[in-house]
């Protein structure tokens, strides 16, 4: 039934059936890159999660595998909520969330070496109880780094009255854990939760790394790298979203420089969690949750994406940029390009593209003032009213006073017929040196992935008239560069196997 769904991806990965959350024990093992998830088989809602898995050799195709990680009789009986995969000395061992009642504790499970099977050691759970002496919000998910002979840990938390934090602990084993304080509290009074940059009452999937190369705990290349603290900022009320601070990681603390948002979308890049891959790029992935309704995703039978695998780099202005990992090209098919040219204003020019599998990739010069519409899945070219047409629009706009500053916008208002599902708009400032843009658009039915220069905002969108037009529209003076496009390969032929 899911399989048979029009909006169901064909190009990013998606459960086999049921339900997807969070990436975890994102990883490249050997050679293979694994990817496990927060999975219901069940159905396409969130209860007693366990841990899905796949694995790829090029980051494009998935083969699924057996479930690593069930609930059982014991802290994980009611769920294996997030976490992470280390290698311990030659042993894969994950370390994640054991969920009983509602609440989560730090569990340690080890790997066959092919990483297939797991066994929950009898010592779960390895931290017995949150730090006493502070109320909590909530206490789980994991980031677990070694320096030496000391592996360290980070579990996501916060601090009633205060903010999020991430508190931090030693081990010399991974299964006895000592506490050492919470690495840095952020400020829930700073700003409130209808801010797209509020840092919550509770930082879920925190996940530290440094950018630019090197692991923590080595020498710095470059001596002024810094080092970045993702988080998914969550609060009991509506606020899930990703942000991260750049800073500086010593041993105990974290010195926080800047505080930025990690993907326009808000919630639909969700919980990502970041490798270091065995050429040295930093990949992470997200969780691209669902717009609509929980009875929608029942019906449909199948819910949440997981982001392509996007490598993160680190730009001149000390904050991360982002791009899908190259390998995703071999996808590409049926090219069209357009000729370099002045844009019209006011009068759309036809691209002759449609689908809704697409990779977009244009470059564009807008003067100050200018402004440029790409439309996605549009259902009919114009005349139709608004209340008969469905389009999705990416915006490019430049300030009226030129210089780098602009604006990238998804305008999601006219994307859907269906009154139900989310059509908020979405946006956030975009540096354009010169007005120069570079755009990348991965359109995958109902997940859209946008990259300008570098910048990622990542939706869904819910069309229901099968429309697939891609037009191009400008204000202003905009000068098309390049215009690149391709319809994507799928990447599952056939029926998956729910039970491999
Ligand atoms: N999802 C997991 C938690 C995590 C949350 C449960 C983030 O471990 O905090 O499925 O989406």
């Amino acid at each position: 039934r899911a399989d048979a769904d029009p909006l169901r991806p064909r190009f990013h990965f998606v459960s086999p059936a049921g339900w997807l959350n969070d990436p975890n024990g994102v990883s490249h093992w050997n050679g293979t890159y694994h990817l496990f998830y927060q999975y219901n088989p069940e159905g396409a809602f969130h209860h007693r999660i366990q841990w899905g898995h796949a694995t790829s050799t090029d980051l494009v195709h998935w083969t699924d595998q057996p479930v690593a990680l069930e609930p059982s009789t014991g802290p994980d009986a009611d769920g294996c909520w997030s976490g992470v995969l280390v290698n311990d000395g030659g042993t894969p061992t994950l370390v994640y969330s054991g969920r009983l009642g509602e609440k989560e504790l730090p569990c340690v499970a080890v790997g066959s070496a092919d990483l297939l099977s797991w066994s929950k050691i009898p010592q779960n759970p390895v931290i017995a109880a949150p730090p006493a002496g502070v109320e909590i919000t909530a206490y789980r998910d994991h980031c677990v780094w070694r320096e030496g002979s000391i592996w360290r840990q980070l579990v996501g938390s916060g601090i009633r009255g205060r903010g999020g934090t991430a508190f931090l602990y030693e081990s010399g084993d991974l299964r006895s854990w000592e506490y050492v304080g919470p690495l840095f509290i952020g400020d829930a009074s700073q700003g409130d939760p209808a801010d797209t940059d509020w840092t919550g009452t509770m930082w879920e999937c925190v996940d530290l790394f440094r950018a630019g190369g090197g692991s923590l705990g080595t020498v710095r290349t470059p001596a002024d790298a810094p080092d970045v603290l993702v988080f998914s900022a969550w609060d009991d009320g509506d606020t899930r979203h990703p942000l991260y601070w750049t800073g500086r990681y010593s041993e105990n603390s974290f010195e926080p420089a800047g505080l930025h948002r990690l993907d326009y979308g808000g919630r639909f890049f969700y919980a990502p969690q970041s490798f270091r891959d065995q050429s040295g790029r930093r990949i992470m992935f997200g969780w691209l949750q669902e717009g609509r309704s929980n009875a929608a995703m029942v019906e449909a039978g199948w819910s949440g994406v997981m982001s392509l695998p996007r490598v993160t780099t680190l730009a001149d202005d000390g904050t991360l940029r982002f791009a899908p990992v190259p390998e995703i090209e071999k996808l590409r098919r049926d090219h069209v390009g357009l000729p370099e040219q002045e844009l019209v204003p006011g009068a759309p020019v036809p691209t002759w593209v449609s689908g809704n599998q697409l990779d977009l990739e244009l470059d564009v010069q807008l003067e100050p003032g200018a402004l440029l519409r790409l439309g996605l899945l549009g259902s009919a070219d114009n005349g139709a009213s608004d209340s008969s047409r469905e389009e999705t629009v990416i915006e490019l706009c430049r300030t009226t006073e030129g210089g780098s500053q602009g604006t990238l916008r998804l305008d999601r208002t006219q994307s859907s017929l269906d009154p139900t599902v989310d059509v908020d708009d979405k946006s956030g400032p975009l540096p354009m040196p010169d007005g120069r843009v570079h755009l990348r658009v991965l359109v995958d039915r109902s997940a859209v992935e946008i990259f300008a220069n570098g910048k990622p905002l990542t939706a869904r969108v819910y069309p229901t008239l099968a429309g697939e037009h891609v037009s191009i529209a400008a204000e202003g003076t905009v000068r098309l560069l390049s215009f690149d496009a391709w319809t994507m390969a799928e990447i599952f032929g056939g029926a998956r196997n729910l039970f491999p």
